[in-house]
């Protein structure tokens, strides 16, 4: 029952009558200690209680609060920020000016994130870039210059977790947010873009040119790394893939893929600290002896290949060892009737398999692994690795139901002939079939005639049956012939045919080849910038049809980005072989709109749903192991202004982007 008598609650007086009229402090202090005396224990303890809460918040609000009232208190923010920004000019609050390196992209200070102070000022006085990704028309921007204005500096992207919330600066998608509208570069000048002195800005006073200087992508490149590397490191350290969205991983061979990958990027990208917590791991958690299955051409050109070429920069034979131990547990593969290899491998049973559906492998998986096992075998002096893959090649350079060099996308394993005939592409199933012709050539010291024969005979091929150009603008590209008919569509996979064109022409190979890879890496640029969101789908189709349309067209189902490497790959050779600007600046535009669409601000980036939509461009949640181990490798060898980092006369590199050397001509 509950007692009328009983209180519950504790009354508290604490107002007097008279106790605003104090005149004696002493009187006042004895009053005061009688009232304390005559307060039961209970309130006393509740009022000591409450005062200690109060003081411990004031201390912790003090630095936040005195900061808010100093920045309040100055004249030259208050009051003075709306006149100014309507004159053009952009103040920055004083003492509040990030200390940014060019283009690189840094934490906030912290006194900026208390504040919510905008750390990008709004270019003013430049005007805002055209609407580049508004109606999907063609769009030849030609080249844009990196050049800022100095006080201006681009922002620096946001990475920590509690910048999440600011929605000014978030899309929120189904719960995942991804970062946005970071990278906008205010458009150059003319006088900005092409010289590098002091420009002039529009808006500003002409006889006080504002200084600009050059952004230096190689070091936004290594941001990128290290933000990807935050998220793998944190979600996914160890496993094969960081899932950035739910912050968790994902496993394929559970082999740590995306560390491997990523060993001889850290290595370039002079990323020490990483490349050492990578090797521990590498030494002391990595290893082979699993009952998994891997798929024979991705462990061998993402695992192989990654710990050959680790081996090859560092010198350091741990690498060796890993590479000879996995080298080793996948030669199962090519126990087979024909000795054309299973697709799939247990590298802790050492049984290989077909995929379960049918005893066919595909042909660019089978003849894209040679320069890793001819190199296993040259580093170790065993012959084996590289004859069970030479056989491979010479299978096929015999084989019939080749369509003018052009080979089908797969192969029986028991009956070593092609499959499926009559479809002939260069993108999956059989892109790198064409590219380790040639690179195998290059390896080998130019001394092996049919690899260069195949080579050549299939880029007749490819010019005879599958060049088309589309309408209205005369774009060219690599179309798909399917029994007899050309389908105008081509895979994003394809745009790695610039590259291996250009590299061959540096080699002595046809110059119209090289006219051709300029002409195809333009296309695969308008791939990415006819897009809404500035990256390219994973198929495009175009048109052909002789009326105004739009050159570059995309299916609902290829409308994905994987954050691939092949176009960055291709403007790598493009520019290391012609020196032409624009290429860096179109891979530059390709990293913004990567910082803009697919970077997850709690560390990763993301692969997306749709290309097409800047606003919601659906986060997939995968970071694939080859954003690192090649897209962002590509990027900054492309951004190094060092020649013989990775020279192309020394190093070729393997279809994951690992560089492999090219051998000695004794050897
Ligand atoms: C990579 O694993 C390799 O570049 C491969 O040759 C093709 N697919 C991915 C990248 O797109």
């Amino acid at each position: 029952m509950y007692s009328p008598l009983r209180k519950d609650f504790v009354s508290l007086t604490l107002g007097e009558q008279h106790s605003h009229s104090y005149t004696n402090g002493k009187h006042r202090r004895q009053s005061c200690w009688r009232r304390w005396k005559q307060l039961s224990r209970l309130q006393r303890s509740l009022i000591l209680f409450l005062l200690a809460f109060l003081l411990i918040c004031g201390i912790f609000s003090y630095p936040s609060l005195s900061e808010q009232w100093r920045a309040l208190s100055d004249d030259s923010v208050k009051g003075g920020w709306d006149e100014m920004e309507h004159q053009g000019l952009q103040p920055i609050p004083p003492g509040l000016v990030p200390k940014v390196v060019p283009g690189v992209v840094q934490e906030e200070p912290p006194e900026l994130q208390r504040l919510n102070v905008p750390i990008l000022p709004k270019p003013q006085g430049l005007k805002k870039p055209p609407s580049k990704r508004g109606p999907p028309a063609l769009q030849k921007r030609g080249n844009m210059s990196d050049w800022q204005v100095k006080d201006r500096e681009e922002p620096a992207i946001r990475r920590d977790e509690d910048q999440e919330t600011e929605t000014k600066t978030v899309i929120s998608w189904r719960g995942a947010m991804i970062e946005a509208e970071q990278g906008t570069e205010p458009q150059p000048s003319a006088h900005a873009k092409e010289g590098g002195g002091p420009a002039e800005v529009e808006g500003a006073n002409p006889l006080q040119p504002v200084s600009v200087k050059p952004v230096d992508r190689a070091e936004a490149v290594r941001e990128a790394f290290r933000h990807a590397w935050k998220g793998y490191k944190a979600f996914a350290w160890g496993h094969d893939e960081l899932k950035p969205i739910s912050k968790t991983h994902g496993e394929w061979f559970g082999l740590g893929l995306t560390l491997i990958d990523a060993l001889d990027t850290m290595w370039i990208l002079d990323l020490k600290e990483e490349f050492e917590e990578s090797k521990r791991w590498v030494e002391k958690e990595l290893s082979f002896t699993k009952n998994v299955d891997v798929n024979l051409f991705e462990s061998t050109i993402r695992i192989l290949g990654g710990l050959l070429s680790t081996y090859h920069l560092t010198g350091d034979s741990l690498f060796l060892d890993k590479a000879k131990d996995i080298g080793s547990r996948l030669m199962p593969a090519f126990n087979t009737p024909s000795k054309i290899p299973f697709s799939d491998v247990n590298i802790g049973k050492g049984i290989a398999h077909p995929p379960r559906w049918t005893t066919d492998s595909t042909v660019a998986e089978v003849t894209s692994i040679q320069l890793e096992f001819r190199e296993l075998s040259r580093l170790t002096q065993d012959p084996q690795y590289q004859k069970a893959v030479d056989e491979v090649m010479r299978q096929v350079h015999r084989l019939d139901g080749k369509h003018d060099g052009l080979v089908p996308m797969f192969i029986n394993t028991n009956s070593g002939k092609f499959t499926h005939r009559g479809v002939f592409t260069l993108g999956a199933r059989a892109d790198s079939y064409y590219e380790y012709l040639l690179k195998q050539w290059l390896q080998g010291g130019k001394k092996e005639p049919e690899l260069l024969e195949d080579y050549l005979q299939a880029v007749e091929g490819v010019k005879k049956n599958l060049l088309r150009q589309t309408s209205p603008s005369k774009l060219v590209f690599v179309g798909e012939l399917s029994h007899g008919r050309l389908n105008p569509k081509m895979d994003h996979l394809v745009c790695f045919l610039p590259g291996t064109l250009a590299l061959g022409a540096h080699n002595g190979l046809p110059a119209d080849h090289m006219d051709l890879a300029m002409q195809l890496m333009e296309t695969c640029h308008q791939m990415y910038v006819q897009m809404e969101t500035g990256l390219s789908p994973e198929i495009a189709h175009f048109n052909l049809q002789n009326h105004n349309g739009r050159d570059v067209d995309v299916k609902p189902a290829d409308r994905h980005n994987l954050l691939r490497p092949e176009t960055v790959e291709s403007l790598f050779y493009m520019y290391r072989f012609t020196q032409d600007s624009k290429y860096r600046d179109w891979g530059w535009e390709i990293l913004q709109s990567f910082n803009k669409y697919t970077r997850v601000p709690s560390g990763g980036y993301t692969s997306i749903g749709n290309v097409r939509d800047p606003v919601n461009p659906g986060p997939r949640d995968k970071m694939e192991s080859f954003f690192l181990g090649e897209t962002l490798k590509y990027l900054f060898l492309l951004f190094s202004d060092d020649p013989e980092l990775i020279s192309l006369d020394k190093y070729v590199f393997n279809t994951e982007a690992h560089p492999l050397p090219i051998w000695p001509s004794d050897s």
